[in-house]
């Protein structure tokens, strides 16, 4: 059986109504969460099921829409709940009980830090990650940073800015981008991050997928993996990283660089992207990464259509309610271009907007090339959504 979260709307507003009427602040959280609307898909259902969980439906007052091997059951948590707990469901439909607890549980208790190597990052506020490419091909700032000393000064500018993370990537993955060699990569890669940990400057995530260059970037300093391969790319990548204690970024993709754009190919994109998440995750934490080092990118712009970027941004509570942290790299994405009718060097406007909305939709942490800007917007997002 598979179960996907839906989108839903935060339990904010019902919180602050009965704390302004007296109630204490965890009772009206929870009742909050309690009575905020819910809608689950579950997929690969068998026949009985399917008659059990209409029969629910009409006993416990939920919607319940179904068609053959589906159904998308809706309500207040509190009214779902039940069907999460062995003594309360019905024999029928005991298979549904421990993926829907594992869901309502992380949305009752989402992450709160995110542990990277040597340091613990709260994720109570946004978390800006400063992009510095030392790739000459990028897609958006390639070949702007020729020197070590360029990419040094640049971190110094983002971390002023407000980054907390600073990723560094010296290989370009844009689409239809070529390989290079591990060699090149390390020599692009490794003096900026000694010369950012020699000055303080971080922490340090790297963008990789090559297990080498992983090794040799954690040594120099860095406190984070960001692989937009998801672990598909390099079987070695696992250990490396669980060895080191860590922080990792999952990033999903399907195919290459080289090849993602004929994978973009969906029946339903968030719901698709949040069980291979899900699955990529599970396999992650059985190959030894601490689930609380883990954070899921749901990678905007690798094989997704413009279409499907937007309407993955509209239901990204779907790839939250996965129960990890989420990071997105949005920052002047192709499709961000396609609604604006901006070229890729005037799209950080797009770029701050877009993170506010993922931030007000459940997203931690957001991979930006302006970080002033974003900062800006996601400081709004955030005191909207988020004010405490
Ligand atoms: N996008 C790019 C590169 N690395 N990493 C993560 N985690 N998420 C992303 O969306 C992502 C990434 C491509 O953008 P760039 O060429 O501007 O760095």
């Amino acid at each position: 059986m598979k179960v996907t979260a839906l989108a839903a709307p935060t339990p904010e507003a019902v919180r602050a109504a009965l704390a302004a009427r007296g109630w204490e602040a965890q009772p009206a959280w929870f009742a909050a969460t309690g009575i905020q609307a819910t809608v689950f898909l579950l997929e690969d259902i068998t026949e009985d099921e399917r008659e059990a969980l209409v029969h629910w439906g009409t006993k416990s007052g939920a919607d319940v829409l179904t068609g053959e091997g589906w159904a998308l059951i809706a309500g207040g948590t509190s009214r779902i709940a039940p069907l999460a707990r062995y003594d309360r469901v019905p024999e029928a439909l005991a298979r549904l009980a421990p993926e829907l607890g594992k869901m309502l549980a992380a949305r009752a208790e989402p992450p709160r830090s995110w542990a990277i190597k040597g340091a613990e990052l709260s994720l109570e506020k946004p978390v800006i990650i400063g992009v510095i490419n030392v790739t000459p091909d990028s897609f958006s700032d390639g070949g702007q940073l020729p020197s070590v000393a360029a990419a040094i000064e640049h971190g110094r500018r983002l971390i002023a800015d407000g980054a907390r993370l600073l990723d560094i990537g010296g290989e370009s993955t844009r689409p239809g981008a070529g390989p290079v060699p591990a060699s090149e990569e390390i020599a692009r890669i490794v003096p900026v991050i000694a010369g950012l940990a020699e000055q303080q400057l971080g922490p340090i995530s790297v963008d990789t997928r090559k297990a080498e260059v992983a090794r040799a970037a954690l040594d120099a300093g860095a406190a984070v993996i960001n692989d937009v391969s998801g672990l598909r790319f390099d079987p070695a990548m696992a250990d490396v990283v669980a060895g080191s204690g860590a922080g990792f970024i999952l990033m999903h993709m399907r195919g290459t660089p080289a090849t993602m754009d004929e994978h973009a190919t969906y029946a339903h994109v968030a719901a698709e992207v949040a069980a291979e998440l899900a699955a990529a995750a599970g396999k992650a934490e059985r190959d030894g990464l601490a689930r609380e080092r883990l954070v899921l990118d749901p990678g905007f712009g690798f094989a997704k259509t413009a279409a499907q970027n937007l309407r993955l941004l509209d239901e990204l509570a779907t790839i939250v309610a996965v129960g990890y942290p989420v990071a997105v790299g949005l920052s002047r994405k192709r499709f961000l271009g396609a609604v604006t009718g901006r070229p890729v060097e005037d799209r950080d406007r797009a770029t701050a907007v877009a993170c506010a909305l993922a931030c007000e939709r459940g997203a931690r942490l957001f991979r930006v090339h302006d970080v002033a800007l974003t900062r800006e917007a996601l400081a709004l997002a955030s005191a909207t959504t988020n004010p405490t």
